[in-house]
C-alpha cells in the first residue's frame, strides 16, 4: 500500500509544527519589574546577554521534551541541557510574577505548571539537583484549557509566590504541557521554562516537601497520556500535590475530616 496524502500531510503538518509555531518566553515581570527573557539566539552574542532565565542552547527550534525523557533531570527540569541565568530578581513572598510568551499556538492545548526549587545559589544551580515543589497548576476549567487563557491574557501568565515560604534563593519552574497528539504513548509535549528568583520577607520558614526533576512525571500517567478530544473534562493535571499554604492546608483538612470529601491531592480554594 502507497503512502497514502492524508499520511504525507500529517507529516508536514507534524514537521511544520515542530519547528515554526512554538513561542519562548518573551519578557518576565517580577513585583512589576520587568526583565529580560533568555532568547535562544543569544548563543550568538558576544558577550551573551546575562538574564534570570535558563539558557537553552538546544531550544533555537522552539521544541519541546517529550515523555521518553521524564527520567532525565537534565532534559525535563529545565528544557534540554540549560544551563542557570546569571542573574536573580528578587520578589516579596506572596508577589507576583507575569510571565509573558512570544507566541503559543492555540491548537497546543493543555495545562500550565509552577514549580520552585529551593537552593544556595540560583545561578550556581544544577537541573539534577533541583527539587520542585508545585505551587500553581491548571489544567480545563470552565470549557478552556489553561493554555486558551494563556492566548487569551496576552500570552502571560500570573503567578503568586507563597507568602509563607522561606527567604532565599529559588529555581521558578513554568511549565505548558501540550496535550494535542497525547492520545498516542511519548504524544505529550513538555515545554519548561527556568527563572531565578530571590525570596525575601516571607510569612515563615515552610520548607515543603519537594520531589526531583526526574520524578515530577510518569510516561503513561492520566494527565500525560490523554485524549483531550474525548476526555476534556475529566482531566487530571499530573504531576505532586499542589503546595498551598498552611492556612489553606488546614481549611482542607477540616473539610476533609467533616465532609469527607477531601481530595487525595488537596487543591486551592
Ligand atoms: C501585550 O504584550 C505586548 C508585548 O509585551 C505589549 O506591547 C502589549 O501592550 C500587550 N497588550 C495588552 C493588551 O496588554
Ligand atoms: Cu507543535
Amino acid at each position: 500500500m502507497s503512502f497514502s496524502k492524508i499520511q504525507a500531510a500529517a507529516l508536514v503538518g507534524a514537521l511544520a509544527s515542530s519547528v515554526s509555531a512554538h513561542g519562548h518566553l518573551n519578557a518576565i515581570s517580577v513585583d512589576g519589574t520587568a526583565y529580560t527573557a533568555y532568547d535562544p539566539s543569544f548563543q550568538y552574542q558576544s558577550p551573551a546577554p546575562e538574564v534570570i532565565e535558563w539558557s537553552c542552547p538546544e531550544c533555537l527550534d522552539n521544541g519541546y521534551v517529550e515523555p521518553s525523557m521524564y527520567g532525565d533531570a537534565t532534559k525535563i527540569a529545565c528544557h534540554k541541557d540549560a544551563t542557570a541565568g546569571a542573574k536573580v530578581a528578587s520578589v516579596k513572598a506572596g508577589g507576583k510574577i507575569e510571565i509573558q510568551w512570544t507566541t503559543w499556538p492555540d491548537s497546543h492545548k493543555g495545562p500550565v505548571l509552577d514549580y520552585l526549587a529551593k537552593v544556595d545559589d540560583a545561578t550556581s544551580a544544577k537541573s539534577s539537583d533541583l527539587q520542585f515543589f508545585k505551587i500553581d497548576e491548571a489544567g480545563y476549567e470552565s470549557d478552556q484549557w489553561a493554555t486558551d487563557k494563556l492566548i487569551a491574557n496576552n500570552q502571560t501568565w500570573s503567578v503568586t509566590i507563597p507568602a509563607d515560604i522561606a527567604d532565599g534563593q529559588y529555581v521558578l519552574r513554568h511549565e505548558i504541557i501540550a496535550l494535542h497528539s497525547a492520545q498516542q504513548e511519548n504524544g505529550a509535549q513538555n515545554y519548561p521554562k527556568c527563572i531565578n528568583i530571590e525570596v525575601t520577607g516571607g510569612g515563615s520558614s515552610a520548607s515543603p516537601t519537594a520531589t526531583a526533576a526526574d520524578k515530577l512525571y510518569t510516561e503513561t500517567e492520566a494527565g500525560i497520556m490523554v485524549n483531550i478530544y474525548t476526555d476534556a473534562s475529566s482531566y487530571e493535571i499530573p504531576g505532586p500535590a499542589l503546595y498551598s499554604s498552611a492556612a489553606k492546608r488546614f481549611v482542607a483538612f477540616v473539610k476533609k475530616s467533616i465532609f469527607g470529601l477531601g481530595r487525595e491531592h488537596p487543591r486551592e480554594f
